[in-house]
């Protein structure tokens, strides 16, 4: 399990979030500091630090998660631009939220290797 953090606070609905897509188990928000014209956070209500404090038991959120992502992809009118989806494991790599999250980004052409 992980923290409190600023995203329980959304997922409880203290805190509100420009939502694009939810069901029982994900929420799906506009990042509030967005980095592509199309720029959705897609976390599971029930926290997980990140993946790599995912256990065998978190497979089916953890494919619900990616499933979720292309959902929004999808309302958001990605599927034939294409988007990307990041994941960001520990703060060394700039997770600043620790609560598992998939950006969801698009609108615009991306390079790689990221920075
Ligand atoms: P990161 O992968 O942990 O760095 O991503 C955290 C994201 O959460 C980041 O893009 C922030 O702009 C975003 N965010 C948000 O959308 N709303 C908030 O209240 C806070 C962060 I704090």
């Amino acid at each position: 399990m992980s923290e409190e953090t600023i995203f329980s606070k959304i997922i409880r609905g203290e805190i509100p979030c420009d939502k694009v897509y939810e069901t029982d188990e994900v929420l799906a928000f506009r990042d509030i500091n967005p980095a592509a014209p199309v720029h959705v956070l897609v976390i599971p209500k029930r926290s997980i630090v990140h993946v790599g404090q995912a256990h065998q038991d978190d497979a089916l959120l953890l494919g619900k998660l990616m499933l979720a992502a292309k959902e929004v992809a999808r309302l958001e009118g990605l599927e034939e631009s294409g988007f990307r989806l990041v994941i960001n494991n520990g703060a060394e790599v700039g997770q600043t939220v620790f609560h598992l999250h998939v950006h969801v980004l698009g609108g615009r052409a991306f390079s790689w290797p990221p920075g």
